[in-house]
């Protein structure tokens, strides 16, 4: 049987329709048209209307948390979540992060100060919070990254040692575990966000979860413009609120997130499956012992290994219709408006910068089947046999480029 061939060397794309990272779970239709409809007629499309107060109730209840206080979005929720808590001065976060976590505290002119990572984990290394603390410090943000959890109880000790607050970005993390214990107590707040490419979604939103009854009262007024009652503000305040629409969605999605995770689990094992004999290629595992939503499939490309930089593999793969996407290349501690900035301690973030080379995300969710998931293993089973032709092919494109572009 003669293999097919690639695009790159003449072939058609495998894939016609093209395989995205983050194509929306939507769950069941109906449920949330009908949910619609009943909102429309009850006339009551936000501030705190029954929908939002259902889907905080079960989200309480899904977390074992007190207190569940949905937001917009998932930026909004660290804002006042971190501004609830003072924090001033400057934060520690990894550098290794959607660039929201360091822009939220930027936009409330907290200077985030940018952590290196565990490799192993791709978390923040709770070592970094007391290497670069200060007096300036007022907090950090540990990103439970891919969904697997920080070490929490490693990060929480260095914190509280220093008397610093802790926010967990569990943006990625809904539904999931540490040591057996759903993400969303931690440490004095936790963030979620709902945004349509997370596996539980609301369109666009988010929330804060604490335990703590005294700052999550002073976080639903700082969401609500400050109001303790009708003409009664009592707090600065903003609209961090959630409506209707997007909570309609929100109790959608989170009946359907049990068959999310097991489409998603089935996913990730033919990943795990299929991706296990190409030396270089090591998709990072969800530990069996804790729940995790998978709703990433992650992997590290070893360039000296399989000879081919992850970012040609992921050429190549845009070419045959899979947007495989290098999350979060090139870390915010080389974005705007931090990368013009001293580094700290004058440290480079090594293990960060080595890591955002390798890092490729892969397509997965409802949208993805097991059988596209197969397709895409064979692809990169071809793309690893033909690795050499395939750099030599990149390299003289880029030549050919480079030569064009200086005659013009
Ligand atoms: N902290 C962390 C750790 C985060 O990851 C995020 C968000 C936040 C904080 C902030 O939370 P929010 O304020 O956003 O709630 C996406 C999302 O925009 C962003 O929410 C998310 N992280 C980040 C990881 O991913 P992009 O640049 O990948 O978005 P985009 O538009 O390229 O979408 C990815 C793919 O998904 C598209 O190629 C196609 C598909 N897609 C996307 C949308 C929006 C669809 O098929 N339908 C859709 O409606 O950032």
């Amino acid at each position: 049987m003669s293999i097919k061939r690639l695009t790159l060397f003449g072939g058609d794309p495998e894939f016609s329709r093209t395989l995205h990272v983050g194509t929306p779970n939507i769950g069941d239709t109906k449920r949330f048209l009908t949910r619609v409809e009943n909102l429309l007629n009850r006339r009551v499309l936000t501030n705190r209307g029954p929908l939002v107060r259902e889907l905080e109730s079960r989200m309480t209840e899904l977390l074992s948390v007190k207190h569940c206080v949905t937001m917009s979005n998932g930026t909004a929720a660290l804002e006042i979540a971190t501004r609830a808590l003072n924090f001033k001065g400057n934060a520690i976060v990894p550098a290794l992060t959607f660039v929201a976590t360091a822009h939220a505290l930027e936009w409330q002119r907290v200077r985030p100060i940018f952590a290196d990572i565990m490799p192993t984990t791709h978390h923040l290394d709770p070592r970094w919070i007391r290497r670069l603390a200060t007096s300036l410090t007022s907090g950090v943000i540990p990103v439970n990254l891919w969904g697997r959890t920080v070490d929490i109880d490693a990060v929480v000790a260095e914190a509280t040692m220093r008397d610093l607050a802790v926010v967990f970005d569990s943006s990625h993390a809904f539904g999931c575990t540490y040591k057996g214990k759903p993400v969303g107590g931690f440490g004095d707040a936790e963030i979620f966000s709902f945004h349509a490419t997370k596996f539980v979604n609301t369109f666009e939103g988010g929330a804060v979860t604490t335990n703590d009854d005294a700052l999550a009262e002073r976080i639903r007024l700082m969401q609500n413009f400050g109001f303790a009652d009708r003409d009664e503000v009592i707090h600065v305040g903003i609209n961090g609120k959630m409506n209707e629409v997007q909570a309609a969605m929100g109790l959608t999605s989170v009946e359907a997130m049990k068959g999310f995770i097991s489409h998603n689990h089935e996913n990730y094992c033919a990943y795990l499956e299929g991706l296990r004999y190409l030396d270089g290629i090591n998709l990072i595992e969800y530990d069996a012992a804790e729940r995790n939503n998978y709703q990433y499939i992650v992997i590290e490309v070893d360039d000296v290994v399989t000879g081919l930089h992850r970012d040609q593999l992921m050429q190549v793969l845009h070419t045959e219709g899979v947007d495989a996407r290098r999350y979060f290349y090139p870390g915010c501690h080389r974005m705007e408006p931090y990368r013009s900035r001293p580094k700290p301690n004058g440290q480079d973030l090594k293990l960060t910068d080595e890591m955002l080379a390798r890092v490729l995300t892969l397509p997965t969710g409802t949208a993805v089947t097991t059988g596209d998931i197969r397709r895409v293993v064979a692809l990169m089973q071809r793309i690893h046999e033909r690795r050499n032709d395939i750099s030599r092919k990149l390299a003289k494109n880029d030549r050919t480029t480079r030569l064009t572009n200086s005659r013009r």
